[in-house]
């Protein structure tokens, strides 16, 4: 029997919102972002249990940018242009050091920042991988260059072994459900540019306002 659409599950799909993420004068939409995260959290929830801890966090992350997108401010909240400006104006940013705006939109949003520089490095690896690529080492490579110098030892440590468990190249395509591996070589092609161009947008917007380093 054919499957619910709801449960066919693409990741072609989930990388596509990230096209939905940029305004025409390069503003960055809250609500795509956040769209895009719940997919790739979906995929991650369909690799295995071991990655709970980090769709735990992920998830957090999302329900706190969800709670500043619908509350009673939601219309400083349309893209992260607006959100760094109306944050950083009325002083809801911690900026040195942890004190009383833990959820700031700012700083939950600059962790998913980072996992995106993340995602962007392995999508690459695993798209210009041979057959016999080993995801478990793009995974982990990926990691050493960007997010694990935002992360203390023990973090390092459990996702370092979470990576060990990723499945190889071909049951890893398989997951993605987006069809044969020259599909998907060719789907993360198209989707690769755009997720760059989200990140350095953003990167850019941060780097202005000096905040890359939020605690
Ligand atoms: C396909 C394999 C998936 C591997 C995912 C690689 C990322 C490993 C990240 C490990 C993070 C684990 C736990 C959380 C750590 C938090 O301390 C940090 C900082 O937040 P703070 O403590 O300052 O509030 N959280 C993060 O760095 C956000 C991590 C989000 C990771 C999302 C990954 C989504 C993967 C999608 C897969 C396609």
């Amino acid at each position: 029997a054919p499957e619910a659409p709801e449960e066919k599950f693409s990741l072609r799909e989930v990388l596509d919102t990230f096209k939905l993420c940029l305004s025409e004068d390069k503003e960055v939409y809250v609500e795509h972002y956040v769209a895009g995260w719940r997919g790739l959290i979906k995929f991650l929830n369909s690799l295995g249990s071991v990655f709970g801890f980090i769709s735990k966090d992920a998830v957090n992350k999302i329900k706190i940018l969800v709670t500043h997108l619908e509350g009673e401010n939601s219309s400083e909240y349309v893209t992260v242009q607006s959100m760094v400006k109306y944050e950083l104006e009325n002083e809801l940013v911690d900026l040195n050091k942890r004190g009383n705006h833990p959820e700031s939109g700012c700083r939950t949003l600059l962790r998913l920042h980072r996992a995106l520089r993340w995602l962007e490095l392995f999508l690459e690896r695993l798209r210009t991988s041979g057959e016999d690529g080993k995801t478990s080492v793009m995974c982990a490579e990926a990691y050493n260059e960007s997010l694990s110098q935002h992360h203390p030892w023990v973090v390092r440590k459990a996702a370092g072994m979470a990576f060990c468990v990723l499945p190889g190249r071909p049951a890893f395509f398989e997951v993605m459900n987006v069809g044969t591996p020259e599909q998907v070589v060719a789907m993360l092609g198209d989707a690769l540019p755009l997720i760059s161009e989200v990140y350095q947008v953003t990167e850019e917007l941060y780097a202005q306002h000096n905040l890359l380093d939020l605690p």
